[in-house]
């Protein structure tokens, strides 16, 4: 066998690729089962799904809500943690691994152009692909191919496909899951027939790729050529000393092996630890690629989902009824904290703000979406009426409905998010008076934001320059139990 040598920078990148990959897949799987189904439309229901995981069955004759939906991954998968109501941990890790994949990703391309050792993974003729079946067909029938300084036709192949197709493929349906990218330019789905279920389902079936190609690929490389690879593995020699590469190889293992379990056990244990440490790592690069992008969502009204699920239950306190029950005839939106001229808005003030309607995509975190039409108040408006003093960076907004846990459902999202020219408060969805499940008699639309950030049965706005206060201080009800990122941006 013709030995050759790894530059250290492949052997480093290759190594790190692993690791991140490892993390990705694993929160992937959790991610995933926090919404296990899978659509080829914007429009989701409880039906039209290609794919589903989990059992969970929802009643055909009372109200559930998406919440009612999340599963725990089995406890057998490799999921990242593998329980229960763990999105937000599982995103975290996801996002960290992710921005460290992709950077990994970017330093061993340029390192490959401007070395010239792209020419070894990029075909160059067309007859790589008949001598790759033929290459194949050697490995079925078990005549294994030599190994050597030239990837024979069926690894140019592979490697190439995984670097220069799925790999990239898996960065850009990723990134469309970000309702403020997609939302600022919806043209950005058009790689994707329009859909951003289709980019979520092949986000899932390129991750399914990178896992039959690690599996397969440690196969042959390990089952094949076991000497030489654990020495290319390690050092990028593949003629490096056998005992002293298999220790080194054996420790790497161990400790990729370790650290997932200290991540598993870290995260069930202390979520609030991980999720501050983690978060700042990320949230920077979230506030870099999407901060700031304004929606400009143009769906006609053709695109309005027959179905769209609801997420959290209609409140059941007494103050909340009597008002429904008065048609919120004494319903007043108070509008306090940093600001020059508190408000308490009637139903009909609010009415008599220049009426906005707009159809949009509506992203919940968990995974499903839908399209509806909203007319309301534009929230602009409101910054106008009630002026916001200088240092109030901070829109809570607070709501009616009272948890199990005895907390209020609340969110906030910045000032300067209230000039966005789509974030309103609603008082109508498709036409018609806005219904008890989706936030009688107001609600929030924020649509450069996933779901829960758009706070139904809206009671108060209160203004501030800080939100640890409030709640249990990270800035809304699903931050503080589910413990989401506050950004809310993807
Ligand atoms: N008051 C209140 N607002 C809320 C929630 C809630 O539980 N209570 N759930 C949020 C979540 S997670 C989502 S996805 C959307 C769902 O809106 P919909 O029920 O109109 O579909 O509402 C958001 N606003
Ligand atoms: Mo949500």
């Amino acid at each position: 066998m013709d030995s050759f040598h790894l530059p250290m920078i492949i052997v480093i990148t290759h190594l790190i690729n692993l690791f991140c990959l490892i993390i990705l897949i694993r929160s992937g799987i959790q991610i995933l089962y926090d919404h296990p189904k899978l659509y080829w439309t914007d429009h989701t229901s409880d039906e039209n799904w290609w794919i589903r995981f989990g059992k969970k069955q929802q009643p055909k004759d009372k109200l559930w809500t998406a919440r009612d939906e999340a599963e725990s991954p089995p406890k057998r998968t490799l999921a990242l943690p593998a329980a229960q109501d763990f999105l937000g941990a599982g995103r975290h890790w996801h996002f960290v691994a992710a921005i460290i994949w992709t950077i990994t990703g970017a330093v061993y391309i340029g390192f490959m152009l401007i070395t010239g050792e792209w020419s070894r993974l990029i075909p160059t003729s067309w007859e790589v692909f008949p001598e790759a079946i033929n290459v194949m067909g050697q490995y079925l029938t078990l005549n294994i191919p030599p190994e050597g300084a030239t990837y024979n036709a069926l690894q140019q192949i592979t490697y190439a496909l995984i670097v220069f197709v799925l790999a990239p493929l898996q960065i850009l349906t990723g990134l469309a899951m970000s309702p403020a990218l997609i939302g600022r330019f919806p043209k950005y789905l058009v790689l994707f027939g329009g859909r951003r279920q289709v980019a979520r389902s092949l986000h899932f079936l390129a991750m399914i790729g990178f896992s039959l190609f690690i599996l397969v690929h440690i196969t042959i490389t390990m089952g094949l050529h076991f000497y030489s690879s654990v020495g290319l593995f390690v050092s990028g020699n593949a003629d490096m000393d056998f005992a002293k590469a298999l220790t080194l190889f054996l420790i790497i293992a161990i400790l990729i092996l370790a650290f997932n379990i200290w991540a598993t056990l870290f995260t069930l244990r202390n979520p609030i630890k991980l999720r501050s440490t983690l978060i700042k790592f990320y949230t920077p690069v979230l506030r870099f690629l999407f901060g700031g992008l304004k929606s400009n969502q143009k769906y006609s009204k053709k695109d309005i989902s027959p179905f769209f699920r609801v997420n959290g239950y209609p409140p059941k306190t007494d103050e909340y009824q009597e008002l429904r029950k008065n048609h919120f005839e004494d319903y007043r939106l108070k509008v306090f904290g940093m600001v020059e001229n508190p408000l308490e808005l009637s139903l009909k003030d609010i009415k008599s703000i220049e009426k906005q309607t707009q159809v949009t995509l509506h992203n919940c975190i968990q995974g499903w979406s839908g399209v509806a039409e909203w007319s309301g108040a534009p929230t602009r408006e409101i910054l106008k009426l009630c002026k916001p003093t200088k240092g109030a960076k901070y829109a809570v907004f607070h709501c009616f409905d009272v948890y199990a846990d005895g907390y209020p459902y609340y969110s906030s999202v910045r000032t300067s998010d209230l000039k966005d020219d789509q974030t309103m408060l609603a008082y109508e969805m498709n036409g018609e008076d806005l219904p008890l499940n989706y936030g009688d008699p107001i609600r929030v639309r924020v649509e450069n934001k996933v779901g829960y950030k758009s706070a139904k049965w809206v009671k108060a706005i209160e203004f501030t320059d800080d939100y640890s206060k409030i709640g249990r201080g990270r800035g809304g009800y699903r931050e503080d139990t589910l413990l989401f990122n506050w950004e809310g941006s993807i």
